[in-house]
């Protein structure tokens, strides 16, 4: 990790499994060249940063993430009207399903995946809609020395089709909320086990969103050892969960992390404006 000592900005673990918190940093004005490099690192250590109280005007957001990255816009969200490099993650009081309401991580299913979102709180119900985060780099290590080999031998096949293409389930609930069903048309195929491009550790990287199957092997073989991962990636142990305010950031790491948004605020609403960036391709 970067020497922080002589930054003016303090880097606190959560007491979780994953994530650190930033404290002392103003996003709209404190983004040296060596803030971005050390918020790099720490990000690639920690598998995702919290930041509180940012006063960002979208335009400042925007600015924010540039200096981390080509924005990456999604092309299944609706955008802030606006401005079409911010993403809308929004539920209304009188929607029931919300957008990321299951632990996924984003953009497995494109070859090259984002590299992350800053994901920045505008409206948060009084109460309810934390979103979980996972740590992956501790899923893969915490593995028998058995599995590990075993995985790290194979590759897995991820899509968009069955999440955001026109026979998605449950689409009807996301309607004005996710288009361009048409487009869902990716399919990749990713090391089970990638080398960070940040941090070089290995992290495991299969999620219950977008990962159909291993390569080369059938649905019906490949599942029991998937439902497996899944629970063990998702133990408590490997988690955080963060509570939002409005101003709240949560700049997280695709490939080291999963998340998962709780929905619990029906009647309440939460607007999230959501910036991702583009990354790279993933090697074993
Ligand atoms: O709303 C959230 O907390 C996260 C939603 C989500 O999955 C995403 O923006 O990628
Ligand atoms: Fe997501």
């Amino acid at each position: 990790m970067a020497d922080t000592a002589a930054q003016p900005f303090k880097i606190e673990p959560t007491p979780g499994g994953v994530g650190a918190f930033v404290q002392g940093i103003d996003l709209a004005n404190d983004l040296s060249s060596n803030t971005v490099g050390a918020l790099r690192q720490a990000l690639g250590d920690h598998c995702v940063l919290f930041f509180r109280d940012q006063k960002l005007t979208p335009d400042q957001h925007i600015e924010a993430a540039e200096k981390f990255g080509e924005i990456n816009v999604n092309r299944f969200f609706s955008r802030v009207p606006t401005h079409d490099k911010i993403a809308l993650v929004v539920k209304e009081p009188d929607q029931t399903a919300n957008i990321g309401g299951a632990w996924h991580t984003d953009h497995s299913y494109d070859q090259i995946p984002a590299m992350g979102s800053m994901l920045l709180a505008r409206q948060t119900p009084t109460r309810g809609g934390d979103t979980l985060f996972a740590n992956m780099y501790a899923a893969y290590d915490s593995l028998s020395d058995g599995l590990k080999q075993t995985l790290n031998g194979l590759r897995a096949v991820h899509s968009s089709r069955h999440r955001f293409g026109p026979n998605a389930q449950g689409r009807e609930g996301y309607k004005g909320r996710l288009g361009n069903a048409e487009l869902a048309q990716q399919d990749a195929v990713h090391p089970v086990v990638i080398s960070h491009p940040i941090s070089g550790r290995k992290a495991l990287y299969v999620n219950d969103a977008f990962t159909l199957q291993f390569e080369g092997w059938t649905k019906e073989e490949s599942e029991p050892l998937l439902k497996m991962l899944y629970a063990h990636a998702s133990r408590p142990e490997h988690t955080y969960r963060f509570q939002w305010a409005p101003g709240s950031i949560a700049f997280w790491d695709n490939r080291a992390s999963w998340h998962y948004a709780v929905n619990d605020y029906h009647g309440a609403r939460r607007e999230m404006h959501r910036i991702t960036l583009e990354g790279e391709a993933l090697d074993a």
